[in-house]
């Protein structure tokens, strides 16, 4: 009975800190663009989810019937929350948006034991800008909260592509429409299979030997000069990305992305500009990802709206703030603790908590007969400021004993200048 549902974490009081932390700086560096908060239910209808493209998120997802034999599903994901909130209000609401969310998304995986089946997962979302300037925002999101916990354009490379260089390829090709983004998944899993697997499924998708190799070449590109090359200097892609990384230049993020054509991202609904974030050492799966989905509402029924945003899960980001030794000890959150020596002063030791507390400061009160030793270490193990003694010979002059933890100084303070 103490195990909880496979796959699933807790999180205890220390765990809670450090993950408030965490959230705390995913919070504040969205607020810094001025993006703003929103939520929805984890249970969504199944439909949401049922694309065909071969997708992992959409093979793994952690659906049921409910009583009333609907089907549901825990999100995956929360896109396709987010475009269901955007269409609801589609011509009421104020273009373009800029939102976001820390949501638990779920993944029910059949062929693996002992990894997780629900994370954390901050996504940050602009809808109602089609150009690449509101790309380059999100980008722009991304390193402000790298740089906010720590770690440097030498810790981690945002590798940046666009969808439209595959698009332009295949195009050439003949390959468009839905065999585009099966290519696309296909491609995505390049860094994660052998070759011949790679090649035995574009070959099943309808493409020949010399259309397979093109698409290999290109997506080794890893320079601007070579991508005109292969695309030509009237390519939309050459334009887009050049523009965007001029862009980077302009918000001083240069030195934290990378042109790296072999981005595609796994997710069926991205069209335009992509890009994942990778430790420098390449020992860790991608830190995150997103990109341009400016057609996600049409595949649901509804008038397209543009939209680029990313998912960032709390996983891969604590690994590596882990092994940089950028995860801080934080604190309890107690300023003060009170304690009443022995059982006569219990009552004045809540007088003088409550006095504490509605001055504006976190008070925790010692609620049982403790020796003084055990009361040291307490407030030293919750970090607080200071010891509050509710003492007989002072209380009789209408005082309390403080001691400074940090300094050690201990001072005798009047009950009405708490
Ligand atoms: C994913 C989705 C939901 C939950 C978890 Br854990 N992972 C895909 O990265």
């Amino acid at each position: 009975m103490t195990q909880g549902v496979r796959g699933t974490r807790d999180f205890y009081p220390e765990d809670m800190r450090v993950r408030n932390w965490l959230f705390e700086k995913f919070h504040s560096a969205a607020r810094s663009h001025g993006f703003e908060e929103y939520d929805a239910p984890v249970l969504e209808t199944e439909e949401l989810y049922t694309r065909k493209s071969g997708e992992e998120i959409t093979q793994q997802l952690y659906n049921f019937e409910d009583k009333g034999g609907r089907k549901v599903a825990l999100r995956p994901e929360m896109t396709p929350s987010l475009a269901r909130m955007v269409m609801a209000r589609s011509g009421a609401l104020a273009l373009p948006i800029k939102w976001y969310s820390i949501p638990q998304c779920w993944r029910y995986e059949r062929t693996q034991r002992g990894r997780g089946r629900e994370h954390y997962q901050w996504n940050v979302d602009i809808w109602g800008a089609g150009g690449i300037e509101a790309d380059a925002e999100i980008v722009s999101v991304l390193v402000h909260f790298f740089r906010s916990v720590g770690l440097s354009s030498e810790d981690l490379v945002i590798r940046v592509s666009s969808r439209k260089v595959l698009e332009e390829v295949l195009g050439s090709l003949g390959v468009t429409g839905g065999a585009f983004s099966e290519t696309c998944i296909i491609v995505d899993k390049m860094d994660k299979l052998p070759a011949e697997a790679i090649e035995a499924q574009l070959t099943e998708l309808g493409l020949g030997p010399d259309a397979i190799s093109t698409i290999q070449s290109v997506l080794g590109i890893k320079d601007m000069g070579d991508l005109e090359g292969a695309l030509g200097s009237t390519s939309e892609a050459v334009s887009e990305l050049g523009s965007m990384f001029s862009l980077f230049e302009s918000y001083g993020i240069g030195d934290w992305v990378e042109l790296d054509a072999s981005v595609v991202r796994g997710l069926a609904y991205y069209t335009g500009p992509v890009f994942e974030a990778h430790d420098r050492a390449g020992e860790l799966r991608a830190v995150c990802g997103g990109g341009r989905y400016d057609r996600l509402i049409g595949t649901l029924g509804g008038k397209d709206l543009p939209a680029t945003g990313f998912g960032f899960g709390d996983m891969v980001v604590m690994e590596l703030l882990r092994d940089k030794g950028l995860v801080p000890d934080v604190p309890h959150g107690a300023q003060d603790v009170v304690f009443g020596m022995g059982a006569g002063l219990r009552g004045a030791a809540m007088e003088v908590a409550s006095a504490i507390r509605s001055g504006g400061r976190s008070a925790d009160l010692v609620l049982e007969d403790k020796k003084m030793k055990w009361v040291f270490k307490h407030a030293e193990r919750l970090g607080a400021e200071r010891l509050v003694m509710v003492m007989p010979d002072e209380w009789s002059r209408g005082a309390v004993k403080i001691k400074h933890l940090g300094s050690g100084e201990e001072s005798e303070v009047p009950f009405d200048q708490l």
